[in-house]
């Protein structure tokens, strides 16, 4: 399986499927499977480092949104250092690049405001057989005292329409509504949550076997993953208001995020503790 190392990222190729990470990041910012492009990158993102990368699979760590008791900007570092590419696995049918972040390669503005110590591995597989793509993020606590976090795949998937787009798996999982200022709602009632205007939730502890995206009457994708929180997102019209997000852009992503975010995960010493996502092209 080729893999082509650039100045600012890092692409894998086998057969028609491919993918490509940034090293800002670790932004995986392109999977195309047989020809189709199954992630969103909006059409202002701005790739050279500037601003966390608006589209492709961010980062979330060492925590989700704004937390009160922390002074690190939303969704923390990860998605605004330079990870550091490691070595790449190849077997038969697999090719898996990692990237590695430890706190010496966070912006030093943004590592003071969380001076703890941590390793992170950030592990993307691709199968060149079936064209799955498996993101990992693995962190241990390298510090001498326990410390708190938590983390997401911040997934942009591409839709050609999100108003025709629709998240099956979801039926009976409670969830926070932030666009209701964070209503908290005992069950989803729907077999298929659809987007008609901006969505915000975090569907927690689903335990689905496979959460499944579709549009315009198909199957485009499937989720599946060990991580206990679901959240969707699409900002709807508000994308005029983001510098980073053209006006229209809005209805060719919608973003279904696994994460662990409804509670703080504590790390002791020496202790590590891993999240992945496994994601298939339908
Ligand atoms: O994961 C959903 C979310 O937390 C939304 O609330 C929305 O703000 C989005 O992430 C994007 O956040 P960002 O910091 O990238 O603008």
């Amino acid at each position: 399986m080729p893999v082509t190392r650039a100045e600012k990222n890092v692409t894998i190729t086998h057969g028609s499927s491919s993918a490509t990470i940034y090293f800002f990041g670790a932004t995986l910012t392109s999977w195309i499977v047989d020809g189709r492009e199954m992630i969103f990158v909006s059409s202002k993102a701005l790739l050279d480092g500037s601003k966390a990368v608006r589209g492709g699979i961010p980062l979330v760590f060492p925590h989700f949104g704004t937390v009160e008791t922390s002074r690190l900007p939303q969704h923390g570092f990860a998605r605004n250092s330079v990870w550091e590419l490691g070595p790449v696995t190849e077997t038969a049918e697999e090719t898996t690049v990692a990237l590695s972040l430890t706190p010496g390669q966070v912006p030093f503005a943004l590592a003071t405001l969380w001076p703890k110590k941590f390793q992170a591995t950030y592990s993307v597989t691709l199968n060149g057989r079936d064209g799955k793509l498996r993101t990992s993020l693995q962190v241990t606590n390298t510090d001498s005292e326990p410390w708190e976090f938590t983390a997401l795949l911040h997934t942009y998937f591409a839709t050609p329409d999100v108003r025709t787009t629709g998240v099956q798996g979801l039926t009976g999982f409670p969830f926070t509504d932030k666009v209701a200022g964070g209503l908290r709602v005992e069950a989803e009632t729907r077999d298929r949550v659809t987007i008609a205007g901006e969505v915000d939730r975090i569907y927690h502890g689903v335990k689905s076997e496979e959460v499944v995206i579709d549009a315009e009457g198909k199957n485009l994708v499937s989720i599946r993953t060990n991580l206990p929180d679901i959240v969707v997102w699409n900002i709807w019209t508000k994308a005029k208001d983001m510098a980073d997000m053209g006006d229209e852009d809005y209805k060719h992503y919608i973003c279904v995020e696994a994460g662990s975010v409804s509670k703080f995960i504590t790390l002791k010493p020496q202790e590590s503790w891993e999240g992945h996502q496994i994601l298939a092209s339908l």
